[in-house]
């Protein structure tokens, strides 16, 4: 075997997974171009991987799952540590011991002639203090082209990472039978480690997307005073040439990636305004020297969703995904071999393949062509509106952060938290209704912490208090905290707000108060900004719909508070006495 490290901590725990796993051959992903292209080659020959059009879309490729492995499986994801109290009481528990033994049978010998690629690599830019390394041992080619697009990965970051050092989270994951009775999705918080078997959907077996980056991270996070967070983060700049960033928490299919690719509306354009995006998913939020917090993104690229994603929700998305990009589960028209899903314009192909892979003609269809949860991998320097912080090691310097979900009536367009602790409870109370990238029901109500529901790698009160800890820290400096709603809905249940770039209308506030140049109203939830210091210029929402945006209706925040008090009971003695006060403050105020 040619020398690819000397971390005998490295060799030694692949040593070991080989031997369990008993793969027929073991192939290091140097991430070179000779490599990659021929595992491209070979995913192509056996039918994993589809070329597509490589004039209308050069290096892109198309890949079908099983039908029954197309989202997170959120029931089959557990959190094994040692005491079961440690997980908390959202997450699904396992007694590491038993999963070791239980999940060990299902590794063992699954490799059997096949190939196990081992793939080193960093979250985050590769030397950045707040980047961290991981290593994925896996039996998919189609999990080793995700992880090129979505980290930094190959040969470089073992040679940063040298021979010493310990700190890497361990990664296993075999496709196995794609059988969903025995599929695991396993964290070992206290041994750095993943076991994930049974499926070959991207969430599930990226490794180092919600596995690492934040059900691993969020505990790191805790235990070395920093923060692993389910957010995006963009940079807003000002005619003057000032850029503000932000990082917004909103559960999964939401909007995240619209948001962190929003280009404002025409009048904010002409004034020189602009958007950058730095990331559309997760956060790494490190307090920097100068007392601030600093993010950074820890991808490399973008997972998004494909439906609904087109030229007036999302220019720069779809821009990303014409060249490099892997399109999983979307429609494959077969007239040009090129790629549709469901909104992506009016024009669906007939003469196509839907996502399960039986033919489907678009003019007569009853069924969808893209699977709803459908996804796009592209790289992250595809989007034309990727900050020049991208790859910045130091990260960048928050001043706000945002939350929201999707509520119907309850939570107003926008309001600003009193204070810190103030924001952690408004965080941890975000609700949201269900959507397609989680398996189970769509459209019902749940209490989602920070986006965090799914991705906390720890108990959650603990959680909670690590928050209100972060906040004491930054003193001062803290970044604000925000709520929004872009999804309130009239009574016939269509949105009010436009959304997408006027969004930015909203943004421009939120930037406005970080600087303390905008007003603001006390509401019993928190400030609201004065209907007259938004501009509506040109968004065709008149003062009457925007002052009905804004409402905050006493009786359903009673109700909500009922809820909220139900919701924290779960938490028991680990609910910081902080957020208990800001419930009660939040009692008084609603009277
Ligand atoms: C995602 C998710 O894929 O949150 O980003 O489900
Ligand atoms: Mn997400």
């Amino acid at each position: 075997m040619a020398n690819y490290t000397n971390n005998q901590n490295i060799l030694k725990w692949v040593d070991e997974m080989v031997a369990l796993c008993k793969p027929e051959n073991v192939v290091w992903i140097t991430g070179d171009d000779a490599q990659m292209d021929a595992l491209k080659a070979e995913a192509v020959s056996t039918g994993e991987m589809e070329m597509l059009n490589q004039e209308k879309l050069p290096g892109c490729y198309l890949h079908r799952t099983k039908k029954t492995d197309v989202a997170r499986v959120e029931g089959r994801t557990y959190i094994c540590t040692r005491k079961e109290e440690d997980a908390g009481p959202i997450n699904h528990w396992m007694d590491p011991q038993k999963a070791y033994k239980e999940v060990g049978a299902l590794f063992d010998g699954v490799m059997k002639g096949r190939t196990m690629y081992v793939i080193p690599y960093s979250m985050g830019p590769i030397g950045s203090p707040l980047a961290k390394v991981g290593i994925e041992l896996t039996d998919s080619i189609y999990v080793v082209m995700n992880m090129d697009i979505m980290t930094r990965m190959g040969q470089k970051v073992l040679d940063n990472f040298g021979d010493e050092s310990n700190d890497f989270v361990r990664g296993l994951h075999s496709k196995a039978d794609i059988d969903n009775e025995k599929l695991y999705i396993c964290h070992f918080p206290e041994d750095n480690t993943i076991w994930s078997i049974n499926s070959a959907y991207g969430g599930n077996v990226l490794l180092g997307k919600k596995c690492f980056a934040l059900r691993i991270a969020s505990y790191q996070g805790k235990n070395e005073g920093w923060m692993a967070e389910h957010m995006l983060i963009l940079g807003l700049q000002n005619p003057q040439g000032e850029i503000t960033y932000i990082s917004a928490a909103f559960p999964s299919a939401c909007g995240k990636t619209n948001l962190a690719m929003l280009i404002p509306p025409k009048e904010y354009l002409e004034k020189g305004y602009k958007v950058f995006c730095v990331g559309d998913d997760i956060a790494w939020l490190r307090q920097g020297e100068d007392g601030r917090l600093w993010a950074i993104n820890p991808e490399n690229g973008f997972f998004g969703v494909a439906p609904g994603t087109n030229e007036k929700s999302n220019p720069n998305a779809l821009a990303s995904t014409r060249k490099n990009t892997i399109f999983t589960n979307v429609c494959h028209n077969l007239d040009d071999n090129t790629v549709w899903w469901e909104k992506l314009d009016k024009n669906p192909p007939v003469n196509a393949i839907d996502w399960t892979g039986e033919k489907w003609d678009g003019s007569t269809a009853t069924t969808n062509g893209a699977h709803p949860n459908s996804r796009f991998t592209a790289p992250a320097i595809n989007c034309p509106c990727i900050s020049s912080e991208f790859d910045s090691k130091a990260g960048v310097p928050i001043s706000a952060i945002v939350f929201g979900g999707r509520r119907a009536k309850t939570a107003p367009l926008v309001y600003q938290s009193f204070s810190w602790n103030h924001g952690v409870f408004v965080g941890s109370i975000m609700a949201s209704e269900t959507t397609a990238a989680a398996t189970g029901a769509v459209g019902v109500v749940r209490r989602d912490p920070m986006a965090m529901r799914p991705f906390c790698g720890y108990h959650m009160g603990d959680y909670f208090q690590h928050w209100i800890n972060m906040g004491a820290k930054l003193g001062d400096k803290a970044p604000k905290i925000f709520n929004v709603n872009w999804f309130r809905t009239d009574d016939e249940g269509n949105f009010i707000w436009p959304g997408f770039g006027d969004n930015m209308r909203v943004l421009e506030w939120i930037v406005d108060r970080c600087k303390g140049t905008a007003d603001a109203v006390e509401t019993a939830i928190g400030y609201e900004l004065k209907p007259e210091d938004i501009n509506l210029d040109g968004s065709g929402i008149d003062m009457d719909t925007l002052k009905g945006l804004l409402t905050v209706d006493k009786d359903l925040w009673k109700e909500e508070a009922e809820g909220i008090a139900e919701f924290y009971t779960q938490f028991g003695d680990r609910l910081p006495k902080e957020l208990n006060s800001e419930l009660d403050a939040l009692k008084a105020r609603l009277g």
